[in-house]
Order: C-alpha cells, then sequence, then structure tokens
C-alpha cells in the first residue's frame, strides 16, 4: 500500500493521476494546505519543504520509503514499476529532463500565476502581465516539443503526466491554448483518459474555490521562516 499526502490542486494531480494509471493501491490522506497540515512535524518528517505531494511506500522490503517532490515521485513509481518511463537510457535521460523542466519551470510560474489570478489582492498589473507572459513561454516550449510527436517523449510516459495539470487549468489561468495547437490536442488526448479523470477527480469537493486568499489566509499565503521555526502559529 502507497500513502498518498494529497490535496486536490494542480501539484497533488501529478501524482493521483500516476497512481491511477500505473493501478497502484493507495490510502489518501488529506494535507489541509489552507489548514496549515503541511507544518505538522509529522508531515515534514516526510516532506521537509512543507508541500504536498508526498507518499510513503509501505510496499517494499525493510523500512517504508517516503518520496516528496512530484518529479522524484513520480520517477520512484515509475522505476518500481517499470511503467510510464522509456527503458533506453537516451530516454531514462530525457524523462529526468522534462521533470527538471516541469518542476522548476513550468510548475513555479504557472503557481505564481495562479497566485496573482485568484488569490493576491486587486490592482497588481505589473506581477499578472509578467507572469502570464512566463506561462504563455512555457506553452510554447511545449508546443514547440509537441509539434512532431504526440507525446513529449514520443510515447505517454511521467513527463506528460508532470506538465499536464497546468496545462490543464489554462483557462481559468486566464489563458487561450489558440495559440498553441499542438498543446490543445495534447491536453485533449491526456484528459480523455479514465485514469486521469479519476486523478483529477480525487477529493474534488475540498478544492479551495475562492475561500482562502491572501488577505485571510496567512498560513498559505504570508509564509515566512517562522513557519518552520516557530510552528504555523
Ligand atoms: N515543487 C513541488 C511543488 C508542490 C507545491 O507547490 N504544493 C503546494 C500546493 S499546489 C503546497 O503544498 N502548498 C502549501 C504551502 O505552500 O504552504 C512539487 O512539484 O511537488
Amino acid at each position: 500500500m502507497i500513502d498518498l499526502y494529497y490535496w486536490p490542486t494542480p501539484n497533488g494531480w501529478k501524482v493521483s493521476i500516476a497512481l491511477e494509471e500505473l493501478a497502484l493501491e493507495y490510502n489518501t490522506i488529506p494535507v489541509e494546505i489552507g489548514a496549515g497540515d503541511q507544518f505538522k512535524d509529522d508531515f515534514l518528517a516526510i516532506s521537509p519543504n512543507a508541500k504536498m505531494p508526498a507518499i510513503v511506500d509501505h510496499n517494499v522490503k525493510g523500512e517504508p520509503v517516503s518520496v516528496f517532490e512530484s518529479g522524484a515521485i513520480l520517477f520512484y513509481l515509475a522505476n518500481k514499476t517499470g511503467k510510464l518511463i522509456p527503458q533506453s537510457e537516451r530516454g531514462r535521460k530525457e524523462t529526468l529532463e522534462w521533470l527538471f523542466w516541469q518542476t522548476a519551470n513550468q510548475g513555479p510560474l504557472a503557481g505564481q500565476l495562479s497566485h496573482f489570478v485568484n488569490y493576491a489582492p486587486e490592482g497588481q498589473e505589473y506581477a499578472l502581465q509578467r507572469y502570464k507572459g512566463e506561462y504563455q513561454r512555457n506553452l510554447a516550449v511545449l508546443e514547440r516539443r509537441l509539434s512532431d510527436r504526440d507525446y513529449l517523449l514520443g510515447e505517454y510516459s511521467i513527463a506528460d503526466i508532470i506538465s499536464f495539470p497546468w496545462v490543464l487549468i489554462a483557462k481559468p489561468l486566464t489563458v487561450a491554448l489558440d495559440d498553441f495547437p499542438h498543446v490543445s490536442a495534447w491536453r485533449g488526448r491526456i484528459k480523455e483518459r479514465p485514469a486521469v479523470r479519476r486523478g483529477v477527480d480525487l477529493l474534488k469537493d475540498r478544492q479551495n474555490r475562492g475561500q482562502h486568499n491572501a488577505q485571510n489566509n496567512k498560513v498559505l499565503f504570508n509564509q515566512g521562516a517562522e513557519h518552520f521555526l516557530r510552528g504555523k502559529s
């Protein structure tokens, strides 16, 4: 059994989708990030950066294995099962490139765009335009890559799974995909996979639909070192 530490956001979906695609048995442990669960000592022992997703794999010889950071989790799961990852050395190298690309580029910049579109106080036009431009730049990276193949590594893989969630929500992030036809078609192909739908629907009723924002939630939106050093209060 695998424990999935999860909240229903694009970063959480990466792992719920992968677990569904791999048909691995898992037990969902909600990490209510708006309430500060991510700063509890038990969770920090698994995920020292205080972010979900994280997993603990009990289905191993010896001590359970914990993994944090979505790229590391997907790589771990793909290696464990031998699925959703190319077997050649070149293919595995390309997998790592796209996992690092997503977690260092598309993910953080889309997250900032989401922050300024959904949660920040009004009137921050410069930040909005900056992150919208960065989000579009990352869409253009995908567009070029997908211009001569259906999936990022040719075959459907964890590289697609990690890159899909932040593209899924392009419209709520105020970005149309009209200028990115290959990305739009790729998004459509992935979206219709039953395992992807199940992954995105996990705990859907608990999504932050405008309840928490930068003005009313200090735990989630105005963090500083004190959250780690003295707890969340
Ligand atoms: N680089 C991380 C990002 C994870 C992440 O940002 N998770 C957010 C939710 S989408 C979180 O747990 N936020 C809690 C917080 O910021 O306190 C990954 O890819 O796993």
